[in-house]
């Protein structure tokens, strides 16, 4: 049976539940996923020669990562050509691109610092998010916008409002909404003396970032909270309560990563809460192991609840970012996948009968509620994604990873 045979069953299939398939897939065509750049050289980038910093970590040691702007741009094309739909990348302020003895630091940073990202991403069509770095700095050691010392607490203020106008740049040059998102690693890996005085530094640095003007049908400003990272383990001033009450009374934002919470949170039952008084909003998908280990992203419970709610709530809502960072194997396997099966759990969730459920549950119909939820875990759901694959021009799932390998074996094995 071909690829377009077995679709066509599948979707009498699906019409049997009441769902139209082929309204599915355009649906899901319109939902674009932000590429983070940072998994194809272990959150290194190009502006510092030391090491990760900010209580986030890569473990493992896989040949091959990227080390230049050239690798990382080859490899980021050809992870997006097996990836299906058109999508945006994701670019911290640590990949600025420098001319040969050129040098800025955080602080100083400007569009020209990022032409070649701009020209990347307008060859392709593709958009750009972006976000400050407040890590992996001799300046970020100790704390950022809630130090306590004013000139490195200044410094990064003036990096935000940097960034915010390499943002509009983006967004000028793209012709779309470039997502600037705010996160920092301030912390204390034991008991605060004052919990109190670096959120209100925090505050008060937010404040002088957006202070400047900027067009916010340009750019949208998101805010990322954390519950903890290693070696601040006590103790994190951007806390969730701390970012969604700022964003709320700020017009900004909340970036909610799955990562973020406590293991056992059901971060998807979040979406709909704050849907309720916000626009928009912003995700990092990540798959936390026992901590925010930022394993790649599976087709499993956790990610197919999150892409239901997203769906539901209605998918331009939200600005979608992937968010893991895997240094143990194959990088573009490693982006690939996490794509791929984010994806996979969006059209998973457009292929629900909505309307059903919504009735079975408002008529208290909770015995036929989870019968059908469970006969819908037995659709041919992969017939309709191999299609999917198959009409945008990406090698299905037996097939891309072949494909890899051979990229491995002919490019990056073979790079310096
Ligand atoms: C860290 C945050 C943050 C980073 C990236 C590199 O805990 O999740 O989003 O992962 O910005
Ligand atoms: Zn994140």
């Amino acid at each position: 049976m071909t690829v377009q045979e077995r679709y066509e069953e599948a979707k009498m299939r699906y019409a049997k539940i009441g769902v139209d398939t082929d309204k599915a897939l355009d649906a899901l065509k319109e939902i674009k996923l932000s590429m983070h750049c940072w998994q194809g050289d272990d959150v290194i980038g190009f502006d510092q020669k030391g090491p990760l910093t900010g209580g986030i970590q890569t473990t493992g040691n896989y040949p091959y990562k990227a080390t230049t702007p050239e690798e990382l741009m080859e490899d980021i094309d050809k992870t997006l050509s097996y990836v299906p739909g058109k999508h945006k990348i994701n670019l911290h302020a640590s990949y600025a691109i420098f001319k040969d003895g050129e040098w800025a630091d955080r602080d100083e940073l400007k569009p020209e610092h990022f032409e070649k990202w701009a020209e990347f991403a307008k060859e392709r069509g593709l958009g750009i998010d972006f976000n400050p770095t407040y890590f992996s700095h001799p300046k970020s050691e100790v704390a950022t916008l809630s130090s306590a010392d004013e000139d490195i607490r200044q410094f990064w203020i003036r990096h935000g409002q940097a960034c915010i106008r390499i943002s509009e740049y983006f967004a000028e040059q793209t012709g779309q909404t470039c997502m600037m998102n705010i996160w920092i690693p301030d912390g204390l890996k034991d008991i605060p003396g004052d919990r109190k005085a670096p959120r209100a530094r925090l505050k008060d640095s937010l404040d002088q970032i957006l202070s400047i003007p900027y067009d916010k049908s340009k750019v949208a400003i998101a805010v990322e909270s954390k519950v903890f990272g290693i070696g601040a383990e006590s103790y994190t001033v951007g806390s969730h309560e701390f970012y969604m009450n700022y964003a709320a009374k700020n017009n900004v934002m909340c970036l909610i990563d799955t990562g973020h919470f406590h293991p056992t949170e059901n971060v998807a039952d979040k979406l709909s809460s704050m849907l309720l008084f916000y626009d928009k909003m912003a995700l990092h998908v990540s798959r936390p192991v026992r901590w925010d280990s930022d394993h790649v992203v599976l087709f499993n419970d956790e990610a197919r609840d999150l892409a239901q709610e997203i769906v539901r709530n209605g998918a331009d809502r939200f600005y979608i970012g992937m968010d893991y960072f895997d240094a143990s194997i194959n990088r573009i396997s490693a982006w690939t996948n996490g794509m791929r099966n984010f994806l996979k759990a969006l059209m998973y969730a457009e292929l629900q009968p909505m309307d059903v459920l919504t009735r079975l549950q408002d008529s208290g119909n909770f015995t036929e509620l989870m019968s059908l939820n469970e006969r819908i875990k037995m659709m041919p759901f992969g017939d309709v994604w191999d299609y999917y694959c198959e009409k945008n021009g990406v090698l299905p799932e037996d097939e891309w990873f072949a494909d890899c390998a051979k990229y491995e074996k002919e490019v990056l094995s073979k790079r310096a």
